[in-house]
């Protein structure tokens, strides 16, 4: 089952069949502890169509904020020591990793949060952007794991390697997320093999392509809310985007018009254009 939200209001598709939820808020749907279990039985209420009759796809986001994990994947361990190579060679990264305690960082609100059909942004006193494609948990109040979408963790790796202290800069700006196009209501882990792919398309070819499978995903996402609710609430929930193990090439900078594609089966695919 999957939830979007549209201007006209949060649809939810099963079996091929959309059920527009008319004025439920996505607020009252995320502060639930059985979203599930509430929207199987809401959707027995509502006539289905077979068409998506909706106008656009917003981000599935009401007011909650958006929460995110780092140095979860080896790989992004690696990029991060070496960013920081001229800032001592990051070996807090290293570090992290292998920690008991996770990298947990704030990472958007929801005015700084696009859905497909927004456009991300990179920072004008950035010269070296990157998308970061990452499975992201929609959690409840009381830190069940209701849901889960895909997220795009925008990230200035110049300003990041420059100094760890530098690190809400490089990721909290106005379009440095985007989540969408759905969220997949489900309890159930996704399976291990699941594959995140990124594909970013520059003048019309593929300038970057990579993939990485969960079993790649250091940490239990479990584990991860477990430390995000410690003496932290969530009254509406929140989202935590669990990292990335996807990284370009260190030659490689984000440019305006690029367009950047995730994908991760069964949630979709969440597309944006680079402002
Ligand atoms: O430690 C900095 C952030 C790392 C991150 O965002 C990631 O690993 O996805
Ligand atoms: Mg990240």
């Amino acid at each position: 089952m999957k939830l979007y939200r549209t201007p006209e209001g949060c649809v939810v598709e099963e079996d091929n069949q959309y059920h527009p939820l008319g004025a439920i808020p996505i607020d009252f749907l995320l502060a639930r502890e059985d979203l599930p279990e509430y929207l199987s039985e809401v959707i027995e209420t509502i006539p289905p169509s077979d068409e998506f009759q909706q106008s656009e796809i917003l981000a599935p986001i009401g007011h909650q904020e958006v929460w995110a994990a780092g140095v979860t994947y080896f790989r992004s361990r690696g990029a991060r020591m070496e960013e920081a190579q001229d800032a001592g060679g990051g070996d807090f990264y290293d570090r992290v990793y292998s920690a008991k305690r996770p990298e947990l960082f704030f990472k958007s609100t929801a005015s700084r949060t696009v859905g497909p059909s927004g456009k991300v942004r990179i920072r004008a006193d950035a010269h070296w952007s990157v998308p970061e494609p990452e499975l992201t948990l929609v959690v409840s109040p009381k830190g069940r794991i209701v849901g889960y979408t895909i997220g795009n963790d925008m990230s200035s790796r110049d300003i990041e390697g420059e100094n760890p202290l530098y690190l809400p800069q490089a990721k909290v700006y106005n379009g440095s997320c985007a989540l969408g196009p759905a969220i997949l209501v489900s309890e159930s882990p996704l399976p291990q093999s699941t594959e995140i792919t990124l594909e970013i398309d520059r003048h019309g070819r593929v300038e970057f392509s990579g993939s990485v499978a969960l079993t790649e995903l250091k940490r239990d996402p479990k584990i991860l809310v477990e430390y995000l609710l410690r003496d932290n609430s969530f009254p509406s929930g929140c989202f935590l985007m669990t990292g990335t193990g996807i990284v370009p090439p260190s030659s490689f900078t984000l440019a305006s018009g690029d367009r950047i594609r995730i994908t991760i089966e069964p949630i979709g695919t969440l597309e944006n254009e680079v402002a």
